[in-house]
């Protein structure tokens, strides 16, 4: 959409002679100069992956393309500073800077979903979520979350991640008719298993969902409510999907998804959990914060609250969901019929038995087309094979693609489908994505 807040010029750091957070590369310092050599090795490599996310379709629901003021502010001289503690109660001098960077980003982050208080030192969503479970939970204390193969987190309890080792995770998961939350499993699980605290959220779920059942849930069975915002802050934040703060005791989110921030994880929590929240963040999980990245995630909150965001958000959804109709008139089986929010699930057996989600996503990347497998409820495929593909749309979006654009987005990937091993359709889809993309300049 034009007039869209979306990438201008170059961002620092990726132009090709380009300098590093401002600075020349080429001044002398007291006795350790400067490098004056550029070191192309990284610099060349940094310049291909520009062009690779400039001239294919980046389709990977997690992911964005983040403004160049918010790399501006990451590639900053901050990355200098070390602030272990929090504003006013650092453990080092010089932080005066930093203090009023990192209120910032609490105050505003506040203000964008109407929470008390903002933890926005996590380095990750994962970190996110694991500082909770160390605030709040007991060691072994049971916890119900969506599980992994019906659209969870890895560190909603997967066996393989710490929060499935040192807590009691009891996975709830989609219906077989419809695919969307199973709420009177939920709720059946928590009346039997009496969960200390229910996870909402999802990593790989193409619909909205609802926190308000939840909430009557925790409350009938005396759990906390955590609810795993990453992949739909943005959509949160640009009202285009319902806000769980008013609902959950803590809210986690990634900074970088539809939020279109720097890599980062927030936490948002009700006052009576911010103590033992910014407790286990530092010391009890973290060092010092990465302020660069925080000062980032300040000046994403600030554009994630400008009408021009809400546009954006809104439109994210429109073109899943025009993305969701084309590729069923393609003759793509989607999880749950659709999409409420800003991804789908293709599942490929309707394509074709023999096609995994792992050869798919091959022949689309030969194709220019950047995406994800991933398994769908009940997969009998492995998550390394898969049956199924995961799409979305907030970096198509913000390059100001629309639902004519998404459309043609189906079409080339229906193609591909129907052809995965045929290298003149590759090839030929290839140029197509190429020049749809030159229409659609990033970086
Ligand atoms: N890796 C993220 C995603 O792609 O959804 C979740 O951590």
């Amino acid at each position: 959409m034009a007039g869209m807040l979306r990438p201008a010029d170059p961002p620092e750091g990726t132009r090709r002679r380009g300098s590093l957070g401002g600075q020349p590369t080429t001044t002398t310092r007291g006795t350790m100069p400067w490098p004056t050599e550029r070191d192309d090795a990284v610099f060349d490599l940094i310049h291909r992956e520009v062009e690779r996310q400039n001239t294919g379709l980046q389709l990977i629901a997690s992911e964005n393309f983040t403004s160049p003021q918010v790399m501006e502010a990451v590639g900053s001289v901050l990355t200098n500073k070390y602030s272990e503690g929090y504003p006013a109660k650092r453990y080092y001098g010089g932080n005066e800077f930093v203090d009023e960077v990192e209120e910032l980003a609490r105050q505003r982050v506040c203000a964008l979903f109407g929470a008390d208080h903002a933890n926005v030192q996590p380095h990750s969503g994962a970190n996110a979520n694991l500082g909770v479970y160390l605030a709040l939970l007991e060691p072994g204390a049971t916890v119900l979350g969506l599980s992994l193969d019906h659209g969870g987190h890895l560190t909603h309890g997967s066996p393989v991640n710490i929060s499935g080792r040192f807590y009691d995770f009891v996975s709830y998961g989609v219906t077989p008719s419809d695919e969307r939350i199973d709420l009177d499993q939920l709720r059946d699980l928590a009346l039997e298993h009496r969960p200390a605290m229910i996870v909402a959220g999802a990593t790989a779920y193409p619909r909205a969902i609802d926190p308000a059942p939840i909430r009557e849930i925790c409350d009938e069975v005396g759990a906390l409510f955590l609810f795993d915002a990453a992949h739909i802050a943005g959509l949160i934040a640009g009202g285009a999907h319902p806000n769980p703060v008013p609902y959950a005791d803590v809210v986690t989110f990634t900074t970088h998804k539809t939020l279109r921030g720097p890599r980062g994880g927030c936490i948002l929590s009700r006052a009576e959990h911010a103590a033992a929240i910014d407790k286990a963040v530092f010391p009890g999980l973290q060092g010092g914060p990465l302020e660069h990245v925080v000062a980032g995630k300040a000046v994403a909150f600030r554009e994630a609250s400008t009408p021009e965001f809400r546009t954006y958000a809104h439109q994210i959804v429109a073109n899943a969901g025009a993305l969701a109709e084309a590729l069923s008139e393609e003759g793509c089986r989607l999880v749950s019929g659709g999409t409420d929010n800003h991804l789908l699930l293709v599942d490929l057996r309707s394509v074709s038995d023999e096609l995994t989600g792992k050869d798919a996503q091959l022949a689309l990347d030969a194709a220019g087309i950047t995406l994800n497998k991933n398994t769908v409820p009940d997969d009998p495929r492995s998550p390394s094979v898969t049956s199924g593909l995961r799409i979305g749309t907030p970096s198509v979006t913000t390059q100001g693609m629309a639902e004519p654009e998404l459309a043609q987005v189906a079409s080339l990937i229906g193609r591909v489908l129907r052809a995965p091993t045929d290298t003149a359709v590759l090839d030929e889809v290839r140029g197509e994505v190429r020049t749809l993309c030159e229409k659609f300049p990033v970086y």
